[in-house]
């Protein structure tokens, strides 16, 4: 059939088991074609396709709330809910969204982003379901890796002991997070697989062997699961636990999800899926290269990712200082792979355990251990009341790299690394910084562990940076906690830090300004010796920053000035309080009016 003309989801209805499962083929075939050529979360939306087509043939969306923990494996449901015609726009601005989207559709009713979020999520649905007195179930789709969240069994621990509210949990086990799934948790959902290896058999057995055989085996299998499920955690928590069922049998996804219907509880229904299933590299990938894929790009890249630069240091570092590395779960984007495998006693990956992962470092920090804590700066937040309370409160020397700091670009408004400088600046004890180029991450990264006692922060973009790591070495050299000019001119000041110091070097070479240039790389504290004299020349004051300016450097700037009474004339580009969509980086810049030409046109209003 074609895709494309689909609109929602009641066509499914009209299906039979053999036109289901060939819909599903045209859809992985789909999916492959499409995410290639646009970049997107291959490898989970693949795995999901059967699925999402049995709840939409089972329930009916959108009375039927269907709530997808992450929303990043919920192609298909994009697809079944009239979607597929704008898929070549997927991730692109003003496009498709790679998530679920209040926007596009009446059918996306829980936008997220963020892991774990979907079993409260699910809750709320329900209470504010019964509340309105409207009927319709509620279910949610979870990964194996999300629901070892801390929030998800926040929920868990809730919904099981509710006996007026009932929620069907859909447990999406692939065995993979973004890489292999971590913990205990996954080692008892491994325990539940073996019971697949039964039901396998099952078919055979029935085919080969007489009837009295099979009814005896048959109660034996009854036996062992109900040994298995009484061992069940799920059930323990007041779950009916169904499964481990095979997640990519339709017939199979279509007989539970009816049976489930009629059972009053709350239930886990455990699916088995295959990462990647049809893509014979994303189905072998046990790294999470296939997790994501990027759009094929034409260009040349020149340099390495911000991410592979902070991890080569952090190798290299090691030559001068022991340190602990605590990695929620993002050691392939973060490029840490090498450094596990060469220092496995320094690294543990602990899962989409953000929280959890703030605390231990804080308790590391403690014992006197050194400890690199890498977080992308949009799940920094998760953790805020950690880092807070037991890192900033206690002044325990932690060393964080906030990655992806800044516009993120086609992961949009969930993903943006917006928040991270005001979060930080609120924090006392607590020290951000900002390298411009590769030398100075080092310096700073060198700075952070060797210099500091208190919790430490370098924030990097997501983009790349100028390094050949076939080519350089990297050295550390002893750095002052201090801005330095990267030119000094004499009719205005031009501050910034890291890489969006580039912009401004443009804009004063274009505009032929004789600006001073200020790398203000840390943020804080800031440099008040400097901005004393950069106040005295008495020259205009031009602050950019690729962030949320509420909490940032420009109000510490303006506090400055006002404390000490300075007159400057003074500006400032930044992200003012507004939710920033998905799109290229260059885009969302111009969007934003923060790109070169805005720059320079601000800068020439400005100095009229
Ligand atoms: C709080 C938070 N931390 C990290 C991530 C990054 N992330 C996105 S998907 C994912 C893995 C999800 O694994 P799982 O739940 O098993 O779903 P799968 O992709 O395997 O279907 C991670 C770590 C996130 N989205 N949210």
């Amino acid at each position: 059939m074609n895709l494309t003309d689909i609109k929602d989801p009641s066509f499914l209805k009209e299906m039979n088991h053999k036109e289901l499962k060939k819909l599903a083929d045209e859809i992985r075939l789909f999916l492959i074609d499409s995410i290639t050529k646009t970049g997107g979360h291959l490898s989970s939306n693949l795995g999901t396709v059967e699925l999402i087509i049995a709840l939409h043939y089972v329930f009916n969306s959108p009375d039927d709330v269907i709530v997808y923990d992450v929303g990043h494996q919920a192609y298909t449901h994009k697809i079944l809910t009239g979607r597929a015609k704008e898929f070549d726009s997927l991730r692109h601005t003003k496009g498709l969204s790679g998530y679920i989207n209040y926007e596009e559709s009446i059918h996306d009713q829980w936008e997220s982003g963020h892991a774990g979020t979907a079993l409260s999520a699910l809750l709320g649905i329900l209470y504010a379901k019964h509340m309105k007195g409207e009927a319709g179930e509620g279910i949610a789709v979870i990964g194996d890796a999300s629901i070892t969240n801390g929030m998800a069994f926040e929920a868990l621990n809730l919904l099981g002991n509710d006996h007026k509210t009932r929620g069907i949990i859909i447990l999406n086990d692939n065995e993979m997070s973004i890489s292999k799934s971590v913990g205990s948790i996954s080692k008892a959902l491994t325990k539940f697989r073996s019971m697949k290896i039964v039901l396998k058999w099952k078919r055979i057995w029935t085919s080969i062997l007489p009837g009295f055989v099979v009814r005896f085996l048959g109660r034996v299998k009854r036996g062992l699961r109900g040994f298995l499920q009484r061992q069940n955690i799920f059930e323990d928590l007041g779950y009916m636990y169904i499964g481990p069922i095979d997640g990519h049998d339709i017939k199979g996804l279509i007989y539970s999800l009816k049976r489930i219907q009629k059972i009053k509880k709350s239930v886990v229904l455990h699916i088995i899926t295959e990462k990647g299933k049809g893509h014979l590299e994303a189905e072998n990938d046990k790294v999470g290269t296939y997790h994501g894929v990027s759009k094929p790009s034409n260009g040349k890249k020149i340099g390495i990712s911000w991410s592979e630069l902070v991890s080569i240091n952090m190798v290299e570092l090691q030559k001068h200082v022991k340190t602990f590395v605590i990695m929620p779960a993002m050691e392939v984007g973060a490029q840490f792979s090498n450094f596990a495998a060469q220092f496995s006693d320094r690294y543990i990956d602990v899962g989409i355990a953000e929280e959890h992962a703030a605390t231990m470092a804080a308790s590391m920090a403690h014992q006197g251990v050194k400890v690199f804590l890498p977080l992308y700066a949009t799940f920094a937040q998760r953790a805020f009341d950690q880092i807070l309370n037991d890192i900033s409160r206690s002044n325990h020397h932690v060393v964080f790299g906030i990655d992806r700091a800044g516009i993120v670009g086609e992961d949009g408004s969930t993903h943006q690394g917006l928040f991270d400088v005001s979060m930080f600046y609120l924090m006392p004890n607590m020290v951000i910084t900002m390298p411009y180029n590769a030398k100075e991450a080092s310096n700073l990264l060198y700075y952070g562990f060797m210099k500091q006692k208190s919790p430490y922060v370098m924030r990097y973009p997501r983009g790349t940076v100028l390094f050949d790591k076939t080519e350089e070495r990297i050295e550390f050299e002893e750095i002052t906690p201090t801005w330095t000019y990267l030119k000094k001119g004499s009719k205005v000041n031009l501050i910034s830090y890291g890489p969006s110091l580039d912009l401004l070097i443009q804009a004063n070479d274009n505009l032929k300004l004789d600006a001073s240039i200020v790398n203000a790389r840390f943020i804080k504290p800031i440099d008040e010796e400097m901005l004393h004299e950069i106040c005295k020349n008495n020259q205009p004051i031009f602050v950019y920053e690729e962030c949320s300016n509420i909490g940032s450097l420009y109000p510490q700037i303006l506090k400055f000035m006002a404390k000490h009474q300075y007159h400057n004339r003074i500006t400032e580009m930044s992200v003012t309080d507004q939710i920033v969509e998905h799109g290229h980086y260059k885009d969302i810049l111009k969007i934003l009016h923060m790109d070169l030409d805005s720059v320079e046109e601000n800068i020439k209003a400005f100095l009229k």
